[in-house]
């Protein structure tokens, strides 16, 4: 008995070792290795591309991957270079790699800018088999005329393989995405607070934002939750949502919440938990992102068949203000919806995309609601209590 418990306590340990092991081999948030592309290449950078000997440090690359730098010309048109002096450019058919250690059964999210160059239906391919999506370049959101975006995947191994790739074929082989500041965040599922059933409804959990970038990061296409770089929450429309910090932009609560773009065309929804018959409130704030996005602003909201349509009227010191619906839950699970009902852009360059901001998402039942102030009222009544008995 002794023993095999010594033996169990043995195994315990290694394990414990192990998976210690593993979250100290595990990539660390932030930037991948040469993330950035400005780590010197062996033959040095070159201005034409990378001459004979093509190679990016810690990146492996198929086909014609050239690193281009900021300034350089092709064809009359300035190349854009998101961040520092170089970004990689991805030809026709063209990939870069690289294999990063990460915890198995983990979700991760890939950070990561694109540009496209000459052709307009440009686009990226992300994976990390045997997941991938392919992200449209088509619609430029920033005047500054590259996005950031996220991407998250289930890690199902404890090495995977990142892959970018440039499904195009131009008849220029030269054209082709620049991608730059690729980096990666384990992403972890908050807990369902106890009086709300919306899982994230704060927007803190996400995917890495770059400290110093100030254009937020675009949150493509992605219907599964399973896999989403904002945890709980589905973006349903072909068009982004941008997540968003207090860092560069005016968000209603924390550090984080998403703006919403495009009108119609870019919706954030959550299935939550519901009870059927049960009556529910929904309510969030509604906000400015402080991007001199030009009024009106607008979002129509969605509760199981309710529908209502919010329009933010600014109070002299407020960036935002809390509206709310009441709905009928229909069955065990709610969608929850928000799309902006204008098309705005920005005040100052006339074309960098904006709209509304949502933040602090909540959904309670009303019985749910009367039971929270009920355990207030008893906390309140014991602190009487102890009160009375302390005089
Ligand atoms: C952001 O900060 C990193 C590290 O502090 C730096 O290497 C990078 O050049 C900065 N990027 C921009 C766009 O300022
Ligand atoms: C994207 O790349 C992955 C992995 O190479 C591949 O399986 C997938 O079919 C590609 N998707 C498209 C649309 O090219
Ligand atoms: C707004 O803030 C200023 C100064 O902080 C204050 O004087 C003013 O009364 C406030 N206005 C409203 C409507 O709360
Ligand atoms: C929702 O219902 C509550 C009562 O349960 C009511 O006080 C509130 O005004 C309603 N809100 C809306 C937007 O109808
Ligand atoms: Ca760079
Ligand atoms: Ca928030």
């Amino acid at each position: 008995m002794v023993k095999s418990s010594r033996n169990t306590k043995w195994i315990s340990l290694c394990i414990l070792f192990l998976v210690h092991l593993a979250e100290v081999l595990a990539v660390e948030d932030g930037l991948v290795t040469n993330g950035d592309f400005e780590t010197t290449p062996p033959t040095g950078f070159s201005s034409s591309g990378l001459g004979s000997d093509p190679s990016i440090p810690s990146w492996k690359i198929t086909g014609t991957v050239e690193l281009v730098e900021s300034g350089q010309r092709q064809g009359g048109m300035i190349l854009i270079v998101p961040e520092g002096t170089h970004a990689a450019r991805l030809g026709n058919d063209a990939e870069i790699t690289q294999k990063i250690t990460v915890e198995k059964g983990s979700l991760y999210s890939l950070t990561f800018s694109a540009a496209r160059t000459c052709a307009q239906l440009e686009s990226l391919n992300v994976s990390v088999p045997p997941a991938s999506q392919t992200i449209d370049l088509q619609t430029v959101y920033t005047v500054q005329g590259w996005d950031s975006y996220a991407w998250a995947f289930l890690a199902e191994e404890e090495t995977v393989t990142v892959a970018f790739k440039n499904p195009g074929m131009e008849d220029d082989p030269t054209c082709g995405p620049i991608i730059d500041d690729i980096a990666v965040k384990r992403l972890f599922t908050p807990k369902r607070p106890k009086d709300n059933a919306v899982v994230n409804g704060d927007y803190e959990e996400g995917p890495w934002m770059f400290r110093n970038a100030s254009l937020g990061v675009l949150l493509p296409t992605n219907l599964d939750e399973e896999s989403s770089s904002l945890p709980g929450w589905i973006v349903e429309s072909n068009r982004a949502v941008r997540y968003i910090d207090s860092n560069h932009f005016t968000v209603p609560g924390g550090k984080r919440a998403v703006e919403l773009l495009s009108g119609k065309e870019g919706i954030i929804a959550q299935m939550v938990e519901t009870t059927p018959q049960k009556d529910y409130t929904l309510t969030f704030s509604l906000g400015q992102a402080g991007d001199s996005c030009k009024q009106p602003l607008a979002v129509m909201a969605f509760a199981s068949d309710q529908a209502e349509n919010f329009h933010y009227t600014p109070d002299a010191n407020l960036t935002f203000q809390s509206v709310g619906l009441n709905f009928t839950a229909k069955a065990e699970r709610t969608r929850i919806a928000f799309y902006s009902i204008y098309y705005n852009t920005r005040s100052d360059d006339m074309s960098s995309l904006c709209g509304p901001v949502v933040d602090d998402v909540r959904v309670w039942g009303k019985s749910g609601g009367n039971r929270v102030a009920f355990k207030v009222l008893a906390l309140g009544f014991g602190f009487g209590l102890l009160a009375l008995f302390l005089v």
